[in-house]
């Protein structure tokens, strides 16, 4: 039928269910976005604001339950891989690779006595790894939605969105925020997500471009020592924290600081590198809470503006850009027509995020990458999409088609 049509439409499907034979009708697709992030960047582990949003591209999976309790997954990025857990072996392996991630999430839903009995999961992604797009977040999102929907266990998308943020930590490793799976799951078309980390209180924000199209440019960057560098910030903030917690600042987070208090702060920390990296976290922090009212009101040309002070700040204060991205910011802003670019996701390689007029979208391209290329040494790649919905099932979509 036109579902199992789409999904052999993917190339490995056939391959990786054949040795798992059951009936067609039992095959449920899902789709999780990833997302870009607009301004706040390093503020949500701090307590503070982030404006994400969803987008259009993401990553489908293809789900048929089994009866054995076996696990096994396949991506149509590792072409010819299929990677098994059994229940007593649900544990994190380096050589798991992708798997690892809904590994994670069925281990945590265990955790949480959410018990399946297994699934061939095949994941159809066309996100470009590595981009700071939020593949992995994805990835975790949509295997812990779709295994909420075959249960009918009702948990709300903010509870995945934790589960999944858990799953990462946990399980694979990686110290997150949860910015990324939060804006996954709660995402919606031509809205960006206002998400207060602290209290994950939020609201959706109606993103109104016109005749400005968002360009992502991935700047190809190999991925090196993100993670280790990644934490260093994060550790870099809690020295930071403690240090003004004794010098009498009331806060629990960095971002619970104000920039009326920035020059008392000024005047406590002494380290260089930690009053940077707290200068950073408290007006980031400020520009991410404000930039919903300027997003309501219109203004795209100042929201343009304080996207650069984001960039300004995470390359001198932050330091989590690199050459790479700071190339393709700059070259960004010397086109007519741009409104803003800056890094998005955690840096040190990634993608940048640009608000460019409709009508200059050609200049841009061609400028940014020549630039880029004649520094760096090597093309980036652009990427025109708009803001989409968050996780959901696409079982009925596609067999409407
Ligand atoms: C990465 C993390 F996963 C997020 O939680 C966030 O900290 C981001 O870097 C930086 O804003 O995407």
């Amino acid at each position: 039928d036109s579902a199992m049509a789409f999904i052999e439409e993917t190339g490995v499907f056939p391959a990786f269910f054949q040795f798992s034979p059951g009936p067609a009708e039992d095959v449920r697709v899902f789709f999780a976005p990833g997302r870009v992030n607009l301004i706040g960047e390093h503020t949500d582990y701090n307590g503070g604001y982030v404006l994400p949003a969803a987008l259009q591209l993401g990553t489908s999976a293809i789900v048929r339950p089994r009866k054995d309790g076996q696990w096994r997954f396949a991506s149509t990025s590792f072409p010819d891989t299929v990677v098994e857990f059994s229940p007593e072996n649900l544990e994190y392996r380096e050589n798991a690779g992708f798997a690892n991630y809904p590994a994670g999430v069925i281990w945590v839903l265990r955790q949480e006595g959410y018990i399946a009995n297994g699934a061939d999961i095949f994941f159809a992604g066309n996100l470009p790894a590595g981009a700071g797009l939020s593949s992995s977040a994805s990835v975790e999102v949509v295997t812990a939605f779709a295994m909420a929907s075959l249960h009918h266990w009702s948990i709300s998308k903010e509870t995945l969105a934790l589960y999944a943020q858990r799953a990462e930590n946990q399980f694979v490793g990686v110290n997150c925020g949860i910015m990324d799976q939060f804006s996954v799951a709660l995402g919606m078309e031509q809205h960006a997500l206002s998400l207060h980390c602290q209290s994950l209180s939020y609201e959706q924000v109606p993103v109104e471009l016109g005749d400005v199209v968002m360009v992502l440019t991935n700047s190809n960057k190999p991925h090196s020592l993100v993670e280790s560098k990644y934490n260093e910030r994060r550790s870099e903030c809690e020295t930071a924290l403690s240090l003004l917690q004794d010098a009498g600042f009331s806060c629990s987070y960095l971002a619970d600081l104000t920039p009326e208090q920035w020059p008392q702060m000024d005047a406590v920390l002494v380290d260089p590198v930690l009053k940077r990296r707290v200068r950073h976290v408290v007006f980031e922090n400020h520009r991410a809470k404000e930039a919903p009212k300027l997003l309501r009101q219109g203004r795209l040309r100042e929201f343009g503006e304080w996207m650069n002070a984001s960039h300004r700040s995470l390359c001198k204060d932050y330091e989590v850009t690199g050459p790479e991205l700071d190339t393709l910011a700059e070259s960004a802003w010397q086109v007519e027509g741009c409104l803003g670019s800056r890094m998005t996701g955690g840096g040190f390689g990634g993608s940048t995020v640009s608000l460019v007029e409709r009508h200059h979208l050609d200049v841009f391209q061609e400028h940014v990458a020549r630039q880029y290329e004649s520094t760096i040494g090597y093309a980036p790649s652009f990427y025109i999409t708009g803001l989409g919905e968050g996780v959901r099932e696409l079982t009925g979509e596609v067999e409407g088609k």
